[in-house]
């Protein structure tokens, strides 16, 4: 059977433990041909970690997407971090008019180790743009709560709340990634619309989880564009990630990316 293929829609991290770069690798590991739209060029300032943000002019976003639809074609695709409201619209808009069949959508508002989110109004622009659109949506916590409209997700009814209201927007099924819930419990909840699956695990204890989130969702694609149900490829993502994490390691003092391959390692 033919390779299937997977677009990542995202920006590069040129330190290469998230975006594009652990997409790519994501879908090298699941077996799967990647593809990519780069939308934002993400360096960092050796001296404090501090990013520095380029987004990619929208000629150049379009120019690349025709190349790849309707150029080649996709199995599934994902969107990753989008820095404007103009870029998170003209993909929207791309996607709609490509018809993706299986689309994962990332919405991606902060990188972890910078405390501010990097572009709070783009929120309203992910909502009409990209939501509709979504097989499945991947906020983490924070994010979740932004698009929810909340304040905190710090319980279960709140983070089950924030998925419903997510799926009221129009994403198929909603996935919130939720580390910190519970004291000794790492936890990603899918709800499909009728029903909340929680996958639980004991905590992988590693402060080095850099593009753990963009390996997820990407993993999920991925699955989605081999023929997988969503609670199989959320299922699966939920275990790559977590092997990634106990093969996690630093890069410098600031940053450590999860490991791919990090079966692979310890066998
Ligand atoms: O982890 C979020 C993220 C996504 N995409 C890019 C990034 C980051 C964080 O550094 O650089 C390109």
């Amino acid at each position: 059977m033919a390779v299937k293929k997977v677009l990542t829609v995202a920006g590069s991290d040129c330190s290469g433990g998230a975006g594009i770069q652990a997409d790519l690798k994501t879908f090298q590991e699941r077996d799967v041909y990647g593809m990519s739209v780069l939308t934002v060029l993400v360096a960092m300032r050796p001296e404090d970690w501090g990013h520095v943000v380029t987004p990619v002019d929208i000629a150049t976003i379009r120019t690349q997407f025709r190349t790849i639809l309707p150029g080649i074609g996709v199995d599934a695709a994902k969107t990753g971090m989008l820095p404007t409201v103009e870029i998170i619209d003209t993909v929207g808009a791309m996607l709609a008019e490509a018809d993706v069949r299986h689309l994962v959508v990332d919405p991606v508002m902060v990188c972890k180790g910078t405390s501010e989110p990097l572009f709070p109004e783009n929120t309203q622009a992910m909502i009409r743009s990209l939501l509709p659109l979504a097989e499945v949506v991947t906020p983490n916590s924070f994010e979740a709560a932004q698009l929810a409209g909340m304040t905190e997700l710090s319980t279960v009814p709140e983070v089950e709340e924030a998925a419903r209201r997510i799926h009221a927007l129009g994403a198929r099924n909603v996935v919130i990634k939720v580390p910190r819930i519970f004291a000794d419990y790492t936890a990603d909840v899918l709800f499909d619309g009728a029903a909340f699956t929680w996958l639980k695990e004991e905590r992988v204890q590693t402060a080095w989880t850099h593009g753990a989130g963009c390996s997820f969702s990407a993993c999920v694609a991925a699955e989605l564009g081999k023929g997988a149900t969503v609670a199989g490829a959320v299922r699966t993502a939920h275990e790559f990630v977590r092997a990634g994490l106990q093969g996690s390691f630093p890069l410098n003092k600031f940053v450590g990316p999860i490991y791919h391959k990090a079966l692979a390692k310890q066998g």
